[in-house]
């Protein structure tokens, strides 16, 4: 489902791979041989929906586009509809600025905290802290029964997958030092970077493609719960209260896509997926119930909602480009409200990076 910028062309077969294609990122060869920064290719983006010029016009005089409908509930803007998705809604804008910076914090901060697993536990455990010990320049590395980081720590190894891990963040001078030891090492702002996928909540079997209920979790925070049946309440039938069980967040360097995918795994696709982008612009890419449909491309921004219910839970979907610093001018506002000490390193971070919480009933 994850990809990068390596070449994906084993196919062109289907209109979704077709169109992952022609909007993910690719580098203008000119400036291959020389040292000035890689450019993105330029990429026509005329066909892509733009639901924050839509809301514009909406503000404005009324007006909508063809296919696209507006409905209202307690939110303070619309929510718009399109005809030949029915079950798919869009929320322009729906999260505040403060809300915005509230979620990208805790998405770095406290969602991959343990017991929330993440990409990175199939290989080194849990681990605790990934976002202060890249901020404190710390280095993960892997002692094992003879190396001196064993006498040093007072870790206990972490089991996961049946596997013992032996990985402890240290300081990047006690590396240095101790070269000549063999042990593995990797500095904890790579491993932010790799960062892909935390999930809290019941927590995810990405191998078996099922929620496990039996791993360890914790309940979705009480807030993002509110937040989550507030942004529902437009997709949900009549007098039933949606019940956010579960939630995936997903983290996007430049160059990062996800691919077509149906989200499939939960009981009641009558629930919606309460979908919220944070951080950088991206094209989403809501396809039909066959990878051959033609799908539909718009962009989402940090703010932007995204609800899918019904019949739109059987449409392919994926986010094949997202668009970094000088492209993306929702930064700028982010920018303005991410200002204390604490709050440079998650702007340092968001500048050219995208967060999408997605939160599901599972039952
Ligand atoms: O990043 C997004 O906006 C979409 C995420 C998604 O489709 C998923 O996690 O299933």
């Amino acid at each position: 489902m994850y990809g990068s910028d390596k070449g994906t062309d084993d196919s062109e077969r289907t209109a979704f791979r077709r169109a992952e294609k022609k909007y993910k990122l690719y580098y203008d060869d000119t400036y291959k041989s020389s040292k000035k920064k890689k450019l993105p290719k330029h990429v026509d983006l005329s066909e892509v929906i733009d639901f924050k010029n839509i809301l514009e016009s909406y503000q404005q005089d009324g007006s909508l586009p063809v296919g696209v409908n507006a409905t209202t509930c307690d939110l303070d803007g619309p929510v718009f509809c399109l005809e030949n998705r029915p079950g798919f809604y869009f929320i322009p804008g729906a999260l505040s600025l403060q809300e915005q910076c509230q979620w990208i914090r805790e998405s770095l901060m406290e969602f991959p905290q343990p017991p929330n697993r993440t990409n990175h536990n199939a290989i080194y455990g849990p681990i605790q802290d990934l976002f202060i010990a890249a901020k404190e320049n710390k280095v993960l590395v892997e002692h094992d029964e003879i190396s001196d980081f064993k006498l040093d720590s007072d870790v206990e190894p972490s089991i996961s997958n049946g596997n013992t891990h032996n990985w402890k963040f240290v300081e990047e001078n006690t590396v240095s030092s101790r070269r000549g030891t063999a042990y593995k090492s990797i500095p904890a702002s790579v491993l932010l970077r790799k960062l892909r996928w935390s999930t809290l909540g019941l927590q995810f079997d990405w191998s078996k493609r099922s929620y496990n209920i039996s791993l360890p979790h914790n309940k979705i925070p009480s807030a993002l719960c509110q937040l989550a049946k507030r942004m529902a309440a437009a997709a949900m039938p009549t007098g039933e209260e949606f019940k956010p069980e579960a939630a995936i967040v997903n983290y996007f360097a430049s160059g990062d896509t996800l691919g077509g995918h149906l989200d499939d795994m939960e009981a009641d696709w009558s629930k919606p997926i309460v979908s919220m982008s944070l951080g950088c612009k991206a094209i989403f890419l809501l396809g039909g119930k066959s990878r051959q449909d033609p799908p539909i491309a718009m962009f989402l921004r940090s703010g932007d909602v995204v609800l899918m219910a019904g019949e739109a839970r059987e449409c392919f979907h994926g986010v094949p480009r997202i668009f970094i610093d000088e492209e993306s001018e929702e930064i700028s506002f982010l920018e303005t409200h991410l200002t204390n000490q604490d709050d440079l390193h998650c702007l340092e971070y968001i500048r050219t990076s995208r967060i999408n919480i997605n939160i599901r009933q599972v039952f």
